[in-house]
């Protein structure tokens, strides 16, 4: 999908908060203009395949009206207690044809059995009510932060938890495929996609769709092991890049003049789509529940920029051969000089993820002259250099884990 979204939504956009404490009523729940076809139309135009919803963060607040709780939006003014965010929020996603995920916190700082089995029950219950109830759900988010302070119903305490046994997740994995075969698991330790190990949206220069799966915990792994994945490893758990459009995930008038620049999103993108990951982009909507004016004009932009950079393949209409030597070898030779500065290069991932150095050259000023060169490849690489004007130019495949398959190769400008 390479570019999806993020709905950072909830009662913290009404608290101006980041982490709710799980004590807020929900009568401040109250949108004025809620129009999830906004953030849905806002989406597409910053080439978004999917969006993420935040169906439930740390504070315990549904979105939807759950019969299993009531500290939800069945109790809040929004649309006299009759609405349902959630459900507002995939019709929108169908309308525009995108793929609708969503986000269902662990932690839960409202809910009075936290930290015990009976809280595992309430949790898994509202995963059956989020994926029975709403169509197909493409993703599931379930993140890492665990335990800690928090209202637990009036018990204002410290909760802490094993994070490696207390969520019995394999028991909630096999309850999730059960309800949605299809879905992608997100967490740090996949088993559908992992985070890449920061909030940045950057991967790793080497980024290997594989990892030890077993080796991860959720909420306890090696940043820096997510951030490059595991050529050794045997389970392929591609990276998603998290990042927000602002400096929190929460929407946040005073960050309304903090909005990332063109200039950042650029280097986002090439850290994370451009470095075989998938860039997950929150976009906040704000107390009325609409993208601000801002976010909007800024992903409009960002949209142009990727429908524009990559219009026009330069390579299309190339000659290419291809020599299996000691080092693999693609020659590819233009029909005449062209002027370029970016390389796109992609294996074929259904054969597995194979290159582990490569080196690009072009002929160049009458002098062969290496213009770039790098370690992984995967579903996508996006190299950047000075612009080189030249009608010939070979990739070098000096390393690899068996026989490389490149089905990718785009010169732009
Ligand atoms: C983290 C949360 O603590 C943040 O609030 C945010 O939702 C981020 C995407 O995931 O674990």
């Amino acid at each position: 999908m390479e570019v999806i979204g993020f709905i950072h939504f909830s009662i913290n956009t009404f608290t101006d908060k980041e982490w709710g404490y799980g004590d807020e009523s929900p009568a401040l729940f109250n949108p004025s203009g809620l129009d999830a076809e906004q953030w849905a139309r806002t989406a597409k135009e910053a080439c978004m395949k999917q969006l993420i919803l935040t169906a439930k963060h740390h504070d315990g607040f549904c979105l939807w009206p759950s019969v299993h709780t009531e500290h939800s939006v069945k109790n809040s003014p929004w649309k006299n207690g009759k609405g349902d965010v959630v459900r507002a929020f995939v019709d929108a996603c169908a309308k525009y044809g995108l793929k609708a995920g969503l986000y269902l916190s662990p932690w839960d700082r409202n809910h009075p059995a936290y930290g015990t089995k009976e809280y595992l029950t309430y949790y898994r219950n509202q995963l059956i009510e989020l994926l029975s109830s709403y169509g197909e759900i493409s993703e599931i988010w379930f993140d890492g932060a665990n335990g800690g302070d928090g209202y637990y119903g009036g018990a204002n305490e410290i909760r802490k938890i094993d994070r490696e046994t207390y969520y019995d997740w394999d028991s909630t994995f096999k309850l999730v495929y059960k309800l949605q075969p299809d879905i992608i698991i997100f967490s740090d330790a996949g088993p559908g996609c992992r985070w890449i190990g920061n909030e940045h949206g950057i991967a790793g220069e080497t980024n290997w769709s594989t990892i030890k799966g077993d080796s991860l915990i959720i909420g306890a792994s090696k940043q820096e092991y997510l951030n490059t994945g595991d050529p050794n490893g045997d389970d392929w758990i591609p990276g998603e890049c998290d990042v927000s459009i602002r400096p929190g995930w929460f929407y946040h008038a005073s960050q309304d003049n903090e909005v990332k620049s063109l200039e950042k999103l650029k280097e986002i993108y090439y850290g994370s789509v451009g470095r075989n990951g998938v860039l997950l982009l929150n976009i906040p909507p704000d107390k009325r529940g609409l993208i601000h004016e801002n976010d909007v004009a800024r992903l409009r932009e960002f949209g142009q920029f990727i429908q524009n950079t990559f219009d026009e393949n330069l390579a299309e209409d190339a000659f290419i051969a291809i020599e299996e030597n000691s080092v693999y070898t693609i020659n590819i030779q233009l029909p005449e000089v062209r002027s370029f500065n970016l390389l796109v290069l992609g294996e074929d991932i259904a054969n597995g993820q194979k290159v582990k150095a490569f080196s690009i050259e072009a002929f160049y000023n009458n002098d062969w002259v290496t213009i770039t060169e790098g370690t992984t490849i995967g579903y996508k690489r996006i190299l950047q250099f000075d612009t080189v004007q030249s009608s010939h130019i070979i990739i070098r495949i000096p390393d690899s884990k068996g026989d490389p398959r490149i089905k990718t190769i785009g010169l732009y400008h």
